[in-house]
């Protein structure tokens, strides 16, 4: 039942993804060039936040190349809103992408504020919460989408809950360079991840723009989450000795 009349699929999105895809690889040799620069004690972060632009990079490959994705049904066709039986592009390789990532993500950060390890351990157990739900509101063709979708929605209120309050006052208490530090990147964070549901909503839940769209909307978030927000945190762990964070 799937053909090219019903099924709404990239078609420019694919240059935008490996021009994004060649920023992610970039930034990956930029972060491990700089790791090689200093003695190994000192190199936890940039060795996470490469591994976070390298994971990023073979996902941008596969959207690039068309890759990971499966037609999943929609009750409502941007240009043709009365038709039924239409398909979208689901690129379910993006869950994947960050069920790596995002916990690395939150492990640069909560590390930064020096949390004890369980908080690090349930907020990564939230923060996958949040990934399945939102990959399985993704693949389901119903309106029940909706309810996975609030329920990660809850999920991230919790992840930002932790990173405005708890995590920001302990790295204060860390010191003026630490808490500095974590004030950028937490506060780039906050914003950034509370507009990937916007973008869902837009996207995978209600199909109210096109591919092509969502590409440059999840692209631009990726690089402000990933290689924009990377660089801040190594250039923010300059002159902080990570055993200072009990690392
Ligand atoms: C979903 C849908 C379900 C509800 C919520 C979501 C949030 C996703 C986030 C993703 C962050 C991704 C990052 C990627 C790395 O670059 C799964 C879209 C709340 C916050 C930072």
């Amino acid at each position: 039942a799937v053909n090219n009349q019903t099924l709404q699929i990239t078609t420019h999105g694919s240059d935008w993804y490996w021009a994004v895809c060649a920023v992610m690889v970039c930034s990956t040799f930029a972060f491990m060039g700089l790791a090689v620069t200093k003695p190994r004690t000192q190199r936890i972060f940039h060795y996470i936040t490469a591994a976070i632009t390298m994971v990023a990079s073979i996902a941008y490959f596969s959207m690039g190349s068309n890759l990971g994705w499966t037609p999943i049904p929609v009750e409502f066709h941007r240009n043709t809103p009365q038709a039924h039986g239409n398909y979208r592009e689901i690129f379910y390789v993006r869950y994947i992408d960050w069920f790596i990532t995002t916990p690395l993500l939150l492990l640069d950060l909560l590390l930064t504020a020096a949390l004890p390890w369980p908080t690090l351990m349930y907020v990564i157990l939230l923060d996958w919460v949040m990934i399945v739900t939102g990959l399985v509101g993704a693949l389901v063709a119903s309106g029940y989408k909706w309810g996975y979708f609030a329920f990660g929605c809850a999920a991230l209120a919790y992840i930002v809950y932790v990173l405005v309050f708890e995590a920001r006052k302990h790295a204060n208490a860390m010191g003026r360079d630490v808490g500095k530090a974590f004030t950028y990147c937490g506060s780039l964070t906050t914003l950034l991840w509370i507009l990937y549901p916007i973008a869902w909503g837009l996207c995978e839940g209600g199909n109210v723009i096109h591919p092509d769209s969502e590409a440059i909307f999840y692209g631009i978030l990726d690089l402000f989450a990933k290689p924009v927000f990377g660089a801040l945190l190594i250039w923010g762990h300059r002159g902080i000795d990570p055993a200072r964070l009990g690392l």
